[in-house]
């Protein structure tokens, strides 16, 4: 068995299971080419089981996140259809080992989008916005990894719950966010911070699914990363986002 087939397994069975492992590029130094087939081969492993993808995660978009985590490349990760969080609906602790949440955009996708686009051809492909919160849980021990880790790791992407989606016409440039955890907000934010216009992520996630042999078709969903510092989550929280003009999404974790 390959080296990137021993590690698809290791971080599916860590996710399934959400159980922590140490950072596998410290049993084997590879790169990040090389994590990408990692994480194609432990997504293929869900889709056999029945997973479909439905879009694309795009990470380290905004400074506040690579200040965070200590990486400064953008990284993509994909999403799949178990990972989805109803909004206004509940997911449970026991899926998760340390969840955080983060502010994010989504665009949902009308037209194939694939390559490199610019962005009006970008936004042609829109069907719909709105904002969405993601839930990431790096299967690594205390959230500790490098770049290499965290791509063979699907980018830490372990849930995400998409608002009401609003007119692709909507002005992304500048959304006020705040996260609220049980009606107290604990973030603050605005979608300037990622890329400067959170749309730039939709034309970078053309670009990486393109350069990876990924259509991005119609009704699929692309997350344009966060734009503040993710929010560790305990359980019995009730976790709020609200965007100025995109209204608000929201979860209970028990
Ligand atoms: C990696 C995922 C980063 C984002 O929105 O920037 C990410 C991590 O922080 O564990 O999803
Ligand atoms: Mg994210």
């Amino acid at each position: 068995m390959s080296f990137i087939q021993k590690f698809a397994e290791r971080v599916d069975t860590a996710a399934i299971s959400a159980t922590s492992i140490p950072q596998i590029t410290q049993e084997q130094d590879f790169g990040v080419d090389e994590a990408y087939a990692i994480q194609a081969a432990s997504i293929d492993r869900r889709v056999q089981r029945g997973d479909p993808i439905v879009g694309i995660k795009m990470g380290f978009t905004s400074r506040a996140k690579m200040v965070q985590m200590g990486v400064s490349d953008l990284i993509w990760g994909r999403l799949t259809r178990s990972m989805i969080v109803e909004d206004g609906g509940f997911t449970e602790m026991s899926r998760y080992i340390h969840p955080r949440a983060e502010p994010e955009i989504a665009f949902l996708l009308r037209k194939p989008l694939s390559g490199v686009v610019t962005p009006l051809q970008a936004l042609d492909a829109v069907g719909g916005v709105a904002c969405a919160i993601e839930l990431i849980d790096s299967r690594y021990e205390n959230f500790k990894f490098s770049l290499a880790d965290v791509v063979a790791d699907n980018a830490s992407s372990s849930g995400f719950v998409v608002g009401t989606w609003r007119e692709p016409g909507t002005d992304l440039s500048n959304i006020g966010m705040v996260m609220n955890v049980d009606g107290r907000p604990v973030g603050y934010g605005s979608s300037a911070a990622i890329l400067g216009d959170p749309v730039r992520a939709l034309v970078s996630a053309a670009r990486v699914a393109g350069e990876a042999g990924l259509s991005l078709e119609p009704g699929m969903v692309v997350m344009a990363g966060a734009a503040t510092a993710a929010i560790a989550l305990e359980a019995g929280q009730h976790v709020r986002l609200e965007a100025s003009g995109l209204g608000f999404c929201e979860f209970r974790i028990r």
